[in-house]
Order: C-alpha cells, then structure tokens, then sequence
C-alpha cells in the first residue's frame, strides 16, 4: 500500500502536469494570435505529452490502490511580451517541474517505496530532455531574435515535431 504522504505528494504532481498542459495549451493561443503557427504545433504536441505524463501517474496510483484526489487547476498566464519570452517562460516552468520530480524521487526513497522510485525513474529522464528541448529553442531563439527571416526558418522547423517521444523530438538541430 501506498503511503499517505507519497500518495499526497503524487496527486499534486498530476495537478503539476495537468497544470502543464493547461500553460502549453495558453501558448497555443498565444503562438497562434502572432501567426507562429510551427510553435504552436510544437506546443499543442507538448500539450498531448504532458496530459500523458499526468494519464501515467493517475494509472500508477490506480494500480498501488491509492487514492486520487484532483484538485483545481491554476489558470495560466495567457500573453507573453515576445516568443522568446514565451519560450523562456517555458523552460522556466520545464525547471520547475524537474524540482517538483526529484522531489517526488528523493520522498518515495526516504520513505523506502521502491516501486515508486523505479517509477520514477522515467520521469527524471524525461525532465532532462523536457530541459534540454526548451533550453535549446530558447538558445536558438535568441539567435534569431532580430531577424524575422530566421523567426520565420525557426518556426518552420518547430512545425517538424510529429510526436512527444524520444529525445529532443522536433527540437532544432540547427537554422
Ligand atoms: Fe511533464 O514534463 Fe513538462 O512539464
């Protein structure tokens, strides 16, 4: 059986995630309103993504038999000054969620629920390519920054990502 202070710390990371999805889903809209149409395929992928990581955690509490208890969503923030703000809000948050993880991983190993820490391994991994995806469009959108020609090449190769698996999934290589 689960732990009653492992089960809290879960049901809040599922309303983490869950609150991921509803921030992608503000820079959906957002990319949409100033027609950068590739990062808001980019971000409506990662919206997908992050309902899955929150799906994971909902059916590992189901099979320990825990309890679920989901509570309201913050509403995000929906305008940003520039796309790079947005995707430095994203990276940020990206950081953010990383904490939140290790946290969950270092509680489920002091209180001794193996399973637990073997669950979460996949997601430790997973935040260091959440990192690394967001870190790197930022890296490149700062390049770009004043040169609409390489906003333009930039938002065009976001609009590749076709899946929220693997490694650096529709991450820019190079403009
Ligand atoms: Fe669920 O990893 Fe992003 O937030």
């Amino acid at each position: 059986m689960m732990k009653p202070e492992i089960q809290a710390a879960m049901n809040a990371q599922i309303n983490e995630e869950l609150f991921s999805a509803y921030l992608y889903t503000a820079m959906v809209s957002y990319f949409e309103e100033i027609n950068l149409k590739g990062s808001a395929k980019w971000m409506r992928i990662q919206v997908q993504e992050e309902l899955s990581h929150a799906q994971k955690f909902l059916e590992y509490m189901i099979s320990r038999n825990a309890k679920v208890t989901l509570k309201a969503i913050n509403g995000p923030k929906s305008d940003w000054k520039s796309p790079l703000a947005a995707w430095e809000a994203a990276y940020k948050h990206e950081c953010h969620i990383t904490e939140c993880i290790n946290k969950l991983y270092g509680k489920a190993s002091d209180l001794k629920d193996p399973a637990t820490v073997t669950f979460m391994d996949w997601f430790v991994t997973e935040q260091v390519e959440e990192e690394a995806n967001t870190s790197d469009i930022v890296a490149q959108m700062k390049m770009v920054k004043d040169a609409p020609g390489g906003l333009f090449l930039l938002d065009r190769e976001l609009a590749a990502r076709t899946t929220g698996a693997g490694a650096g999934a529709g991450t820019p290589s190079a403009i």
